[in-house]
């Protein structure tokens, strides 16, 4: 590591050359930029309902109309060539393409994105679509959702109909995005669509979620696709103190936030078996699902945000409490602290890089030749000014971290800004910035940032 650098992380001059090949991008996601939600025979989604419930989307607001994407398509892919990334990062919403969550396919739905794939081709961008980015059509919530598993099969039979309209030119493939936060502002706590309040009730949905990415796996290979991976979030877990019940806190924390999440899928199977084991009971033949949830990836995606402090809760009953803006009930087995000694984005999110290297080598020593080369699917942070000083910042000091796991032989093969657009953020609605393209919701009129041409500018300096 640098010594030099501040606690942000960043520090002046040029960034470090990173290796041949490696893959620069930036992310969105169907519902946060689309809009056109009744056009062309989509269906609705959970995120339709739920923004429809009164309070809870901070602001009222909706994906109604969003940037406004699916209209202004061509420009976004002419800031994405000029930006000068080789690859973007979207992805397809399956209410668009199945209406009822299937069988029935809407070609108009595909057309989109089949518009949208040739217009980055010919722009020389790689598309990487992701399958799944928390849409669920409703009809799919209606029969149970994702604590239903025959869910997982119908996922499979979406990503079949996608392989098969758009294969020709993607080769590249995302199943899901962040499984673990469907599973607990979904249907744990609430604070995301599909709105349920399940606590540790929910978990049978990551069994779900997750064999559902191992049935889309077969499915796109199946269609002879290559190069297909997952989007995970990741952190990693500082315990508050050296006390055994601060240590125990922190590890059943990051048992639950990413070691659920990744150890299916690197290692085939459960951590911790008789724990969690018994929390996803009912969902079948856990064993056989295990050997197809961890079927090897082509490459493993890590969206990375912040690392979390956690400890024993204070007091019997205690526990739960604010959570880098998620409200954690009472009577969970652990605690949030607050990191400090940081600079915090407007979102309150510790800006720590230097955590990005722990992440990274931590999976390395944590999963040796299991972990295929990875790619930073999603990083970045919200700040609302004008002036986008921290934004550059933030990427600098990131890159930077990435490098340094790279030097210290992680395989990192690319990484993506979240985002190209500012967009919806969920239930935080449009007060939360993370693009590089300022948009205005009244007039969508798009506006590169400061930290945009600083990214253009850092990577013309890397070819
Ligand atoms: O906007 C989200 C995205 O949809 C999933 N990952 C985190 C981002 C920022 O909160």
């Amino acid at each position: 590591m640098d010594g030099s650098r501040a606690p942000g992380g960043s520090s002046s001059g040029a960034l470090p050359r990173f290796p041949a090949g490696f893959v620069w991008g930036v992310s969105t996601s169907a519902y946060q930029i689309e809009g056109a939600v009744d056009e062309d025979g989509r269906g609705r989604s959970v995120w339709d309902a739920f923004v429809e419930r009164a309070g809870r989307v901070k602001d009222g607001s909706d994906g109604r109309v969003a940037t406004g994407h699916y209209q202004r398509y061509r420009e976004d892919v002419a800031l994405i060539e000029e930006l000068g990334v080789g690859a973007y990062r979207f992805s397809v919403a399956w209410p668009r393409v199945m209406p009822d969550g299937g069988p029935r396919v809407n070609a108009a739905g595909l057309d989109f994105y089949d518009r949208l794939v040739d217009a980055l081709c010919a722009a020389g961008v790689r598309p990487v679509p992701t399958l799944f980015h928390w849409d669920t059509p409703e009809a799919v919530e209606a029969a149970g959702g994702w604590l239903e598993r025959d869910t997982a099969s119908r996922f499979a039979a979406y990503a079949d109909a996608v392989a098969a309209r758009l294969g020709d030119r993607v080769d590249r493939w995302i199943t899901l995005n962040e499984p673990a936060e469907l599973t607990l502002l979904g249907y744990g706590l609430g604070q995301h669509a599909p709105g349920r309040e399940l606590g540790f009730g929910a978990l049978p949905v990551a069994h779900h979620l997750l064999l559902g990415h191992g049935l889309a796996v077969q499915a796109l290979r199946a269609r002879g696709a290559g190069g297909i991976g997952i989007a995970n979030s990741h952190g990693p877990t500082w315990a508050a103190s050296e006390s055994a019940a601060d240590q125990e806190a922190a590890g059943l924390y990051d048992l639950l936030l990413n070691r659920l999440f990744a150890e299916p899928v690197l290692l085939g199977r459960y951590p911790e078996e008789e724990l969690t084991a018994p929390l996803l009971s009912g969902t079948g033949p856990v064993d056989e699902d295990l050997r197809i949830i961890g079927e090897p990836l082509d490459w493993y995606g890590v969206n990375y945000y912040q690392p979390t402090k956690v400890g024993a809760p204070a007091a019997e009953g205690a526990g739960g409490g604010d959570f880098a803006g998620i409200e954690l009930p009472p009577g969970l087995p652990f605690a949030p602290r607050e990191i400090e000694g940081y600079p915090r984005t407007d979102f309150g999110w510790p800006v720590v890089p230097a955590a990005l290297t722990e992440l990274l080598t931590g999976f390395r020593d944590r999963y040796g030749d299991r972990l295929p080369p990875v790619v930073i699917t999603e990083n970045g942070c919200s700040y609302d000014g004008v002036g986008d000083r921290e934004r550059i910042a933030f990427l600098d000091g990131h890159l930077r971290a990435l490098h340094d796991a790279i030097t210290a032989g992680v395989d990192v093969r690319g990484y993506f800004v979240w985002s190209l657009l500012d967009n919806f953020e969920w239930a935080e609605g449009y007060a939360r910035r993370f693009g590089l393209v300022h948009v205005d919701y009244d007039t969508l009129v798009r506006t590169p940032k400061a930290s945009y041409y600083w990214l253009r500018d850092a990577l013309r300096a890397q070819r």
